[in-house]
């Protein structure tokens, strides 16, 4: 059943004003159109911020707590629902199903998280230098923002921006990406059945260039929150200009770290999990492992024995390991660096080739991949291939592999396997990533704590939880000092 998806604007479904659609198709079979959503043009993106200044005036002041029964709300709706939107991620998206419901548990548990923050928002109260006087700092709203999201995770990420936007007071106009619309639309759905009022949040969909970028830099617009590649984030900032806020969550070439004295069989389950999981079409996909020398032989032979089980199909089916990728250009850029891997004099131990035999043929299927023998400063080792393409590097000692692991623009996420607290703690130490695992794989953060990276994965502040996370993305602080004395009282001067 094909889906037939509109924006949200004001409250109203519609369709583009143009009249101009798009569709989604599911990866897995390119027979299957799973929505056709309008194609929106700068009317449709004018109206919707239109729309989202003018509710903005009344939900910002809406007590924060009563934002946060909305959210919760969403949360339970999200829940009733997981198996059937965990479904639908897999049939647009591709991912296999455990992923599937994964992505939406995702969202959930960051809905639940946020409705608390509708009771918490907390700032400081501090004493004051002079007497009656008091002073404390707030959190405050931005305005209206842009939220971007990427494909890869269709109900996850867009969650991570809407809830913590939404609980702030902002009100948002939210541009998916067209190759996951009916997920995205799903979500809104939620809200709006969970009782968000009109304009609050605004659904334009469309393509990035066209779309995304009017909405981006649309001057009603205070913020924006992208993920998506390197290449269109840093373009973004620097059309967005210095005068809104925006935050880039970015590219990742992530590394796993495997010691002499690592439990192999984890170390390898870990490798697999992070280069294969979602086709390796994760910002955090472990992409290179970095191996001690005396163990890479036998690392190696037990993880191309591990890869070579791995069964391809459409994610729905139980007996399917490792999914489509998400569309052709996405595969023929894959296949491209698997063709330079081999250029550069990289060894091909397993895959390297598209898979088209029997259902395989519907879509857009890569063989689980690796390169053995890759020198650090191969392209195949220090670019984001985002698909299922692991390298492996080999190491002389630690301090070799955590060079090995900096050296490149990158800095989302890494991981080591040791049983040596002494080497764990000097690889936290130095690993230059925003997060770190020990003894498991680069993916799966978790969503209270803050999630972002080093160098050119990220830009401006953190997503999801905890200190330092979408909190200070969707807010700015005011300070506020009351003086109570009924006299002039001069800071800094009044001391004796
Ligand atoms: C992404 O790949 O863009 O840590 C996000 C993880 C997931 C989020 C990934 N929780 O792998």
């Amino acid at each position: 059943m094909t889906d037939r998806i509109k924006n949200l604007i004001d409250g109203e479904w519609v369709d583009a004003a143009s009249g101009m659609i798009l569709e989604s198709i599911n990866p897995a079979d390119t027979s299957d159109v799973v929505g056709i959503v309008p194609k929106s043009g700068k009317e449709d993106v004018d109206a919707a911020v239109d729309a989202a200044r003018k509710a903005y005036e009344s939900w910002r002041l809406t007590p924060a707590p009563r934002r946060g029964e909305i959210i919760f709300k969403a949360a339970e709706l999200l829940q009733k629902r997981k198996q059937e939107l965990g479904e639908l991620v897999t049939r647009e998206m591709g991912k296999v199903l455990p992923e599937g419901l994964g992505d939406v548990q995702e969202a959930i548990e960051m809905a639940y998280y946020m409705a608390g923050e509708g009771r918490r928002l907390s700032g400081e109260t501090v004493p004051s230098e002079l007497p009656n006087k008091d002073c404390k700092s707030i959190r405050v709203p931005i305005g209206v923002f842009a939220l971007i999201t990427p494909w890869n995770f269709p109900t996850a990420i867009p969650a991570w921006k809407i809830f913590p936007a939404l609980v702030s007071g902002n009100t948002v106009v939210f541009k998916p990406s067209s190759n996951t619309p009916v997920c995205a639309t799903r979500l809104v759905e939620i809200l709006v059945e969970a009782g968000i009022p009109k304009g609050v949040i605004n659904l334009v969909h469309g393509t990035g260039d066209n779309t995304g970028e009017y909405l981006a830099t649309h001057p009603g617009i205070d913020g924006v929150s992208f993920t998506g590649s390197t290449a269109v984030g840093e373009r973004l900032a620097r059309v967005c200009g210095p005068d809104r806020e925006i935050s880039c969550e970015m590219g990742g070439k992530n590394a796993i770290i495997i010691m002499d004295d690592a439990k192999l069989d984890l170390a390898v389950e870990g490798a697999i999990w992070g280069g294969f999981g979602t086709t390796g079409q994760r910002c955090t996909a472990a992409s290179r492992v970095v191996v001690h020398e005396t163990v890479y032989d036998k690392f190696l032979e037990m993880f191309t024995n591990a890869a070579s089980k791995l069964r391809l199909g459409n994610g729905l089916l139980k007996t399917t390991d490792v999914g489509p990728l998400i569309n052709e250009a996405q595969m023929k850029k894959v296949l491209d660096y698997i063709k330079t891997g081999q250029k550069e004099g990289a060894r091909l131990v397993i895959g390297g080739k598209a898979n088209t035999e029997g259902d395989c043929g519907k879509g857009y299927f890569i063989e689980p991949t690796i390169f053995a023998d890759v020198k650090p400063n191969m392209r195949i080792a220090q670019e984001e291939i985002f698909g299922p393409v692991v390298s492996v590097i080999k190491a002389s000692d630690l301090y070799d592999a955590i060079r090995i692991v900096n050296d490149i623009k990158y800095g989302l996420s890494s991981s080591i396997y040791t049983q040596d607290v002494n080497r764990s703690a000097v690889a936290e130490r130095e690993l230059d990533t925003g997060i770190v695992y020990i003894n498991a794989s680069t993916i799966g953060a978790e969503i209270q704590l803050p999630f972002g990276g080093t160098k050119k994965s990220g830009l401006g502040h953190r997503e999801a939880g905890g200190r330092g996370g979408a909190l200070d993305m969707f807010t700015k602080w005011k300070v506020i000092y009351r003086d109570y004395s009924g006299r002039l009282q001069k800071a800094q001067i009044d001391k004796d």
